[in-house]
């Protein structure tokens, strides 16, 4: 037959070129013989073809639809048997290489099936439309246990039981990286939140759980915003812990969150206040539509398909409602908005001949005045004027227009980011009301991704910076910690490489000769510019193996998910974070209770003990921390409590890029595969021995299955003899000094003979009751 000639062991090894051949099996192929192979089209995509003959480098193939084509043998890639279309786990593949993972997700994405497993880690990908997989039903199924498909719920399921069983907290994270194509929209804030419903109904009975699930209209009003790429675009990152008491039930919860510098954005919020607001309420805060707005005009873009933001309003109302921030508070909250909205419509007239400006008195500017409350001339002043300490003196220095619309936007940020961090302080208390932190938590993790934009500014150096940072601990946790426990416990295992990228991360984090650091510095001196930045970076930085300094103000940083070329035009600026001691004292002399509130938050973070370098703002007196410098405090806060869980990892791919249901781009797919190692922790899965347990723990738990008598025996010897009564495969588990190592899956067959035996004894037990009564 012509598909005798092909003789894959032989010259003709199938590497798939270039760096993809760390992904393909070859071992496998070369023991078999295969029939079907996957060719690439000019297109890039893949598809599916039968070898009709192979003679020298070349074979011949056969496509769908009656093509033949003629092909290097090289370029071809091993196809799975048809049985193994769809598996729920890309462990179970054959082959695995990048044509059959993608293949086996398209698969399974067509029936909706949107969850894969790759090893220890789901893969989501993104159905862009409702898919009947989630509601109590499921959950019942879950938790049962007679749904095993793979589910946000089974990773929830899990987490819990771990909890328990190892009385050790636990983490979900659920991240996503990609280069250069937008990753924003893959799913990760929707797969948190179904993550929560589950643990939500599985730690019911204490009534928290309810509160839990309607923080998230606030926090998405508050801190999410419409984007080229994504309608409910996450522009803050966020922790949710949730925390259990002894019996297992939902105890309290809290959110920690990470926000970096934004430029003006349109938060939802804004958008709901406009349109949802009741007539009493516009009349109070003089509110018109979001269109007279200037802040909101920007983007030119005031509706989202399908979203009925009145509607909306009201549920953040509600959700307000439920988290006891007072109606009073509710209205005060509703003033800053629209405070912050009027700011914008600002505006300045030149008043001398050296361009020095001050705000027209207009209904703009008396309108924020009445809101927060302060004295029209203080605010005036705030907006013109700016006061220096120069030495012992100080000496106050007029605004020209870009000064003072500077000046202006800045009060409005703080403005903005204080309210956002008093509403999530206001949820925590509510959450956490008169609760003991006694138990257990779980923590949900759902931040920003990684991003690549044409160009890049600040808040992609933040984001991508943490997303550096947690890129670490995923690979620490699934290869490095994984290898290392091998080798100390002294089996057998040869090593797999993976790349790590500390060496990036020192890029940003060295003292002093970091990004960082550095950049700190620079922000520090009064006539320091972009461009003397990026030309310091480039002076100290040059023979760093990840950074590449561009011309002018542009720099590059090798990330692990690719290269990202940087834009210092504003950086200095937004890592100073502009707000004068001035603006908060003008705050802080406002009658209403909110502005004040927020002055002294600031003032106090301003007299905390300094983590990083100080700043001082072109001599003024404000000695405050440097956005970057508290970003990295909130990054290594989270860092640490994640430190100490036991991580589960979640992976949203985003199959296409027009939010589009049943759209599979293979491409975009593969980039984002490729970006987070879902090949290389598979392979490494597959290969490894991913569940552990010490010989203690494990005599303990099986040994009563034994039929020996085991009494005067060590835990080693317990847990061999329990290996052997139960047949387990040689080749399916290694002794360690300290702990047993199984191959996936098998521990479960234990475990469903110790739940036989143990359900046997209860009935026993319970028919013995029975007679006695
Ligand atoms: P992101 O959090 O990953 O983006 P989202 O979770 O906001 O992305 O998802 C974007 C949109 O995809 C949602 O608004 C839904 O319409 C849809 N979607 C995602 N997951 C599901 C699902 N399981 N079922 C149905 N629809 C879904 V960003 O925060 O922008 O990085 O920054
Ligand atoms: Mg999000």
């Amino acid at each position: 037959s012509l598909t005798d000639d092909v003789e894959p062991g032989a010259a003709t090894m199938p590497l798939p070129q270039n760096d993809e051949r760390r992904w393909s099996d070859t071992s496998a192929y070369a023991r078999k013989k295969i029939l079907q192979s996957w060719v690439q089209l000019p297109n890039g995509n893949w598809e599916l073809g039968k070898i009709l003959s192979t003679s020298g480098e070349e074979s011949v193939i056969s496509l769908p639809e009656g093509k033949v084509m003629k092909v290097i043998s090289e370029t071809l890639v091993p196809a799975n048997p048809d049985i193994l279309d769809g598996v729920d786990d890309l462990m179970q593949l054959s082959y695995l290489n990048e044509p059959s993972v993608l293949y086996n997700l398209n698969y399974r994405y067509n029936q909706d099936m949107i969850y894969t497993k790759a090893g220890p880690v789901l893969v989501a990908v993104n159905p862009f439309k409702e898919v009947p997989l989630y509601g109590n039903r499921y959950i019942e199924a879950y938790r049962k246990k007679s749904n095993e498909s793979p589910h946000v719920y089974a990773i929830a399921d899990t987490a819990i039981r771990e909890m328990i069983r190892d009385e050790v907290n636990q983490s979900i994270i659920i991240r996503f990286s990609l280069s250069y194509s937008g990753e924003s929209g893959a799913g990760k804030t929707e797969t948190a939140k179904i993550a929560m419903q589950y643990l939500a109904a599985l730690g019911g009975g204490s009534g928290i759980e309810y509160e839990i699930l309607k923080t998230n209209p606030i926090l998405e009003a508050f801190g999410n915003a419409k984007t080229l790429r994504n309608d409910n675009s996450s522009r803050f990152g966020k922790l949710i812990e949730i925390h259990f008491s002894e019996s297992g039930k939902i105890s309290g919860a809290q959110s920690r969150v990470v926000q970096c510098a934004e430029g003006e954005r349109s938060y939802h919020i804004f958008y709901q206040l406009c349109a949802g607001a009741s007539p009493a309420l516009r009349e109070k805060l003089n509110l018109t539509s979001a269109h007279e707005y200037k802040y909101l005009g920007q983007s030119n873009c005031y509706s989202i398909n399908g979203v009925d933001d009145a509607e909306r309003f009201h549920s953040v109302k509600e959700a307000l409602d439920i988290v006891h921030v007072s109606k009073e508070d509710q209205e005060s909250v509703f003033a800053m908005l629209a405070a912050v909205l009027w700011l914008g419509n600002v505006s300045f007239t030149v008043i001398d001949n050296e361009n020095h400006v001050e705000p027209v008195a207009d209904e703009s500017l008396s309108t924020v005045a009445k809101l927060i409350g302060c004295n029209i001339i203080d605010l005036k002043l705030s907006l013109s004027k700016r006061n220096m300490r120069v030495g012992k003196d100080t000496i106050v220095q007029k605004l020209t227009l870009p000064q003072a619309i500077d000046a202006r936007d800045a009060l409005a940020k703080s403005v903005y980011s204080c309210l956002f961090d008093w509403l999530v302080e206001q949820i925590n208390k509510s959450l956490a009301v008169g609760k003991r932190r006694t138990g257990r938590s779980i923590s949900i993790l759902d931040i920003y991704g990684f991003e690549s934009f044409d160009k890049n500014s600040f808040e992609q150096f933040c984001i991508n910076y943490a997303n550096e940072r947690l890129q670490q601990h995923f690979n620490r946790h699934l290869f490095k910690l994984e290898q290392e426990e091998y080798i100390q416990d002294g089996i057998d295992w040869t090593r797999v490489d993976f790349e790590d990228n500390q060496d990036c991360l020192s890029l940003f984090e060295k003292k002093p000769l970091g990004l960082l650091s550095l950049l700190d510095e620079e922000s520090t001196f009064p006539n320091g510019t972009d461009l003397t930045l990026a030309n310091k970076l480039k002076q100290h930085l040059h023979s760093n193996s990840c950074f590449r300094g561009d011309r002018e103000k542009l720099f590059t940083v090798v990330h692990y998910a690719g290269e990202v070329t940087y834009d210092t035009t504003g950086f200095l600026e937004k890592n100073r974070d502009l707000l004068h001691l001035d603006s908060i004292q003008l705050l802080s002399s406002c009658s209403c209770h909110l502005p004040q509130a927020f002055a002294s938050s600031m003032l106090i973070q301003s007299e905390k003990p300094v983590v990083g370098p100080l700043y001082k703002a072109g001599g003024a007196d404000s000695q405050r921390l440097s956005v970057a410098t508290k970003f990295k405090g909130q990054l290594f806060q989270l860092m640490q409590r994640l430190g100490n869980t036991t991580p589960h990892f979640i992976r949203c791919i985003k199959p296409n890029n027009v939010q589009s249901p049943g759209l599979y781009e293979q491409g975009l797919v593969l980039q984002q595969l490729r970006c987070c190692g879902v090949l290389e922790v598979v392979r490494i899965s597959r290969s490894g021995f991913p569940t552990r347990v010490s010989h203690q723990k494990f005599a303990r738990r099986y040994g009563f299955l034994l039929v020996e008598n085991i009494a005067d025996k060590d835990p080693l010897s317990v847990s061999v003899a329990i290996l052997h009564q139960f047949n387990i495969l040689p080749e399916m588990y290694q002794v360690g000094y300290t702990k047993l190592f199984f191959r996936t899956g098998q521990i479960g067959v234990l475990e469903d003979t110790r739940n036989r035996t143990l359900h046997g004894i209860l009935r026993v037990q319970s028919s013995f009751r029975g007679y006695q009564a």
